[in-house]
């Protein structure tokens, strides 16, 4: 277990749509990947985690699924994905695929099916309650408005903890589960490497189904009743049998309870994503807001997980995916001063801790928030939801509902990846499916491989440190000065080796409360010459080694 592959592998999230478009048709495709394989070896990827690629009416981007063996065709052909993982494999990298099996697209055979009668196989595939007058409760949709949807043909509601358009699944039901195993059993068989789960920690629901004081369906579905059953009846009929890697998005999660989903010893899942990190900065209006995460709290979150899944689980390292504002906006900061020395630092200091790195696309050149300032620039089904139903109900007036978007939606992360300086950062020769971000000019791939100082080859050599480095993969991990507001500082500690990581997360000067921290041979720094004087500058970092001496 302990030199499992997953532990040391750089994954790289692919968000497709917006990754590269090979035919002018303005949305990113398997092809496109295909060209950029060998930007990504460069890297020094492992993973490659592809967001849905499956057929879909695209009400969520692909995480609403018709069809889970075909390719959407705006994606290309099932040919094109067989030569695509056979090139992922030729360059010795592996390929996980999403498994959206909360839910599917309420276009799908199945509830087409379940929909029409009572009496219908598909039936009991879904979620359904008997219409008395209305819904059965007062949950929300996550992504707004009720979490029920009335089905004229059997007089119903079903369950949708996302769109509507996204129906959950019945998990109590054994046939729907062998028809799932059998299908993620059709895909490893083609090869691929293992399986991203989106919200996994949902897919069970409590019998009962009781209004909420908040109509919230979190304490309800968010580790149901039987999903460690399910997890580990699939690890048996599936994931044993293959030499694969499994990650459960879990939102919600504790560390306690992580440990059931990913321990060691549970025969369930390899690792698990909790948001606990990134939602510090959620507020009364959930995560619309434009408040900044408290360094404090960011660090007491993250040691708190280091130290707690330590020897027993496995850390993911992520600052962002498609569902999160961009790093260096959201926790550094994206004016021109500072985006190049905030994004080598935000690099350093996450993946210097221990677990497995995620890369999200475009991470790798300091890509920020695109700035979007009106709501025409916004594809995202959650964000237009959201915009309506709080500017519609007067919650909030329409500048600050646009302030809040343009800090938190999901569209943030999904523009163009910034390839060149050149019509629409070299994404698409078309128009684009969205707009492309302000600054690509300064922040895109080809600009940044030519300069040995950029954010990509920063990535490309800390990930090639990690990788081969005792210290950062099983190193004891140590927070120092938790209280301090503008120092994010931590230890690492291997066989009489201390690696030091000392980054300033402000805009101004900082002191170390203990001068003598910064000694020590550097291995990264994001200034020149580095401060080592005890006194950080902006944004910087400092990482160094100190050996103690041979007796
Ligand atoms: O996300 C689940 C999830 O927790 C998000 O809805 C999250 O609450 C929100 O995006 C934060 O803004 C997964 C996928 O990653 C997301 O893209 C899908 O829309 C969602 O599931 C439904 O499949
Ligand atoms: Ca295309």
């Amino acid at each position: 277990m302990n030199d499992a592959w997953w532990k040391n592998a750089v994954i790289y999230q692919i968000y497709p749509r917006s990754f590269c478009d090979s035919n002018a048709d303005g949305i990113g495709d398997l092809r496109g990947i295909l060209q950029r394989l060998d930007y990504l070896r460069e890297l020094g990827v492992d993973v490659i985690w592809l967001s849905p690629i499956y057929a879909s009416p695209n009400a969520d981007n692909g995480y609403d699924i018709s069809d889970y063996r075909a390719i959407h065709p705006d994606f290309g052909t099932m040919q094109d994905f067989d030569c695509l993982l056979s090139q992922i494999h030729a360059r010795g990298m592996k390929l996980v695929m999403d498994l959206v099996v909360n839910h599917t697209s309420d276009e799908h055979i199945w509830f087409q099916q379940a929909r029409q009668s009572k009496d219908n196989p598909y039936h009991d595939y879904y979620i359904w309650r008997d219409n008395h007058g209305g819904p059965p409760n007062n949950w929300n949709s996550w992504f707004g408005g009720p979490a029920w949807e009335y089905n004229p043909p059997t007089d119903e509601y079903y369950l949708h903890i996302f769109a509507k358009k996204q129906p959950d699944l019945n998990w109590r039901n054994p046939r729907l589960r062998r028809e799932i195993y059998d299908m993620m059993c059709w895909w490893l068989n083609k090869g691929v490497d293992g399986f991203r789960m989106d919200v996994i920690s949902l897919i069970s629901k409590p019998k009962a189904l009781p209004d909420d004081p908040n109509g919230d369906l979190s304490p309800y579905c968010i580790n149901g009743p039987h999903v460690h059953e399910y997890l580990q009846e699939m690890h048996e009929q599936v994931l044993c049998h293959y030499d694969i890697m499994t990650v459960g998005e879990c939102p919600g999660i504790t560390v306690e309870e992580a440990k059931k989903y990913a321990g060691a010893d549970r025969h369930e899942l390899n690792m698990v994503f909790h948001f606990e990190h990134t939602s510090l900065t959620d507020g009364p209006y959930g995560k619309w807001t434009n408040a900044r995460t408290p360094l404090p709290a960011l660090k007491k979150t993250l040691a708190k997980w280091q130290q707690g899944l330590r020897g027993t689980a496995w850390n993911c390292l992520f600052w962002g995916n498609h569902d999160q504002p961009r790093a260096v906006s959201k926790f550094g900061c994206d004016l021109p001063e500072y985006r190049d020395r905030s994004a080598k630092m935000l690099c350093a200091c996450l993946y210097l801790m221990q677990g497995t790195a995620y890369v999200y696309q475009g991470e790798e050149l300091g890509m920020t928030n695109p700035g979007f300032f009106s709501l025409e620039q916004y594809r995202d089904v959650e964000t237009l939801n959201a915009y309506h139903n709080l500017v519609g109900s007067g919650v909030l007036d329409k500048r600050t509902m646009l302030e809040y978007l343009a800090c938190t939606s999901r569209d943030n992360a999904r523009t163009p990846m910034q390839w060149t300086a050149g019509a629409c950062a070299g994404f698409t020769a078309g128009d684009p499916w969205i707009s492309p971000g302000r600054n690509f000019r300064a922040a895109n791939a080809e600009r940044e491989l030519t300069d040995n100082d950029s954010v990509y080859h920063f990535y490309r050599r800390l990930l090639a440190f990690r990788k081969q480095s005792p210290i950062v993969r099983d190193g004891e991990f140590t927070l120092l000065w938790p209280e301090d507001e503008r120092i994010f500082a931590y230890r690492r500690a291997y066989q009489g080796q201390t690696l030091s990581v000392l980054c300033n997360f402000s805009k101004e000067i900082a002191s170390l409360p203990e001068p003598a921290a910064a000694r020590g041979e550097v291995l990264f720094s994001n200034y020149t010459p580095p401060h080592t004087d005890g006194v950080l500058a902006p944004f910087e970092v400092i990482v160094t080694l100190q050996s103690s001496a041979p007796s």
